[in-house]
C-alpha cells in the first residue's frame, strides 16, 4: 500500500509520435508503476503553449510530473523512476560500479546518434532510405515532421513577441532548435555512424549471447536496454531496419526478437506503433479534408 500512495500522481506527457518518451514508458511499465499520460500534440504546437513552457522551459518532450515535481529529459526521467520510485527490479546497476559506466556509456553513445538530423535526411535524400515504404515513418510523415520542425521555430519566436514574460524561453528556444536540415555529406556521415552504432551492439550482444545472457549489459534488463530497444523500433519506423536484419547483424536481430516478447516491452512497442500509425493516418487524412 505504501508504495502505491508513494507512486501516486505520476504523469507523463508524451508527444504520440514521441521517440524519447517511450523510453519512459518503458521504464515505468518495466518497474510496474502505474502512470496516467497526457498527449502533447507538437504539430499543433502544443509544446510551446504558456503552461507547457511553464512546465519544462526547453519546450521539449517528454516530462514527468511527480508530486508536482516536473522532470524532463528522457535520461533524468529514467533515472528519476529508477531512484525516487517505489517499483520492482532496477533498470540501472549499482551507481559507480562497472556495469553502471557501461549502460551509461551506452547511453551516450545512443545519444550521440541525432534523430532529427536523420528524419531531415530521410525527408531531403529519401534514396537513402533502404526500404521504401517502412510503415509510420515514411516520406510523407518525415516531411510533415520536418515541415512542423521548422514552423515551430517561427512559431516560437512570435510567442516571443505576444508573451513578453516568457520571452527569453521562447527566444532561447528559436535560437537553440536545430535545423534538421543536414547536408547530404552530413547525411552521409550520419548513416556511417549509425552503422558504427550497430556494429559496435552487435559485438557486445555477441559476447552476451555466448555467455547465455541476452541483454547489452550484463545479466539483467537495464536502461541500456530501454535505449536499444526505442532505437531499433524506431529506425524501423523509418525503414532501416535492413541495416542490421539483412543477416549481417544476427545477434542483434534474435536481441530485437526475444525483447520484444518481454510483456512489458511487448506492449509499450505495440502501442507505440498502434499510435504512430493512427497519427500518420489522421494526419493524412486531415490533409485530405482540407483540399
Ligand atoms: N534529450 C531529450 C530530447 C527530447 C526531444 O527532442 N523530444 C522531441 C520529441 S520526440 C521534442 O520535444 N521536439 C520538439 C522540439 O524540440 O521543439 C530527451 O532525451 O528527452
Amino acid at each position: 500500500m505504501e508504495s502505491e500512495a508513494e507512486n501516486q500522481g505520476v504523469t507523463l506527457y508524451i508527444n504520440p509520435i514521441g521517440y524519447y518518451a517511450v523510453r519512459a514508458m518503458l521504464a515505468l511499465e518495466f518497474k510496474n508503476i502505474p502512470f496516467n499520460l497526457c498527449f502533447i500534440k507538437t504539430t499543433n504546437m502544443e509544446h510551446l503553449q504558456p503552461w507547457f513552457v511553464k512546465l519544462n522551459p526547453h519546450a521539449k518532450i517528454p516530462v514527468m510530473v511527480h508530486r508536482k515535481r516536473a522532470i524532463s529529459d528522457s535520461r533524468q526521467i529514467l533515472e528519476y523512476i529508477d531512484s525516487e520510485l517505489q517499483g520492482s527490479g532496477k533498470l540501472y546497476p549499482e551507481k559507480g560500479s562497472a556495469e553502471w559506466k557501461r549502460v551509461q556509456d551506452f547511453q551516450d553513445l545512443i545519444d550521440s546518434f541525432y534523430m532529427g538530423d536523420l528524419v531531415g535526411g530521410c525527408y531531403k535524400y529519401p534514396a537513402y532510405v533502404p526500404e521504401p515504404d517502412p510503415g509510420p515513418m515514411d516520406h510523407d510523415a518525415c516531411t510533415r515532421v520536418y515541415k512542423y520542425h521548422n514552423e515551430s521555430i517561427r512559431y516560437a519566436k512570435e510567442m516571443a513577441a505576444k508573451h513578453p514574460e516568457l520571452k527569453e524561453i521562447y527566444e532561447t528556444k528559436s535560437s537553440k532548435t536545430p535545423l534538421c536540415n543536414p547536408t547530404e555529406d552530413d547525411f552521409q556521415d550520419l548513416l556511417r555512424h549509425l552503422q558504427g552504432i550497430f556494429d559496435f551492439a552487435e559485438s557486445e550482444l555477441k559476447s552476451s549471447q555466448d555467455r547465455g545472457r541476452l541483454y547489452i549489459v550484463g545479466d539483467k534488463f537495464s536502461a541500456g536496454d530501454i535505449y536499444l530497444l526505442v532505437f531499433l523500433k524506431f529506425l524501423g519506423f523509418l525503414g532501416f531496419s535492413s541495416y542490421w536484419r539483412s543477416g549481417n547483424h544476427p545477434f542483434l536481430e534474435r536481441y530485437f526478437e526475444e525483447m520484444q516478447k518481454l510483456p512489458s516491452c511487448s506492449k509499450i512497442l505495440n502501442d507505440y506503433e498502434a499510435r504512430t500509425t493512427v497519427q500518420k493516418k489522421s494526419v493524412v487524412s486531415a490533409e485530405q479534408h482540407k483540399m
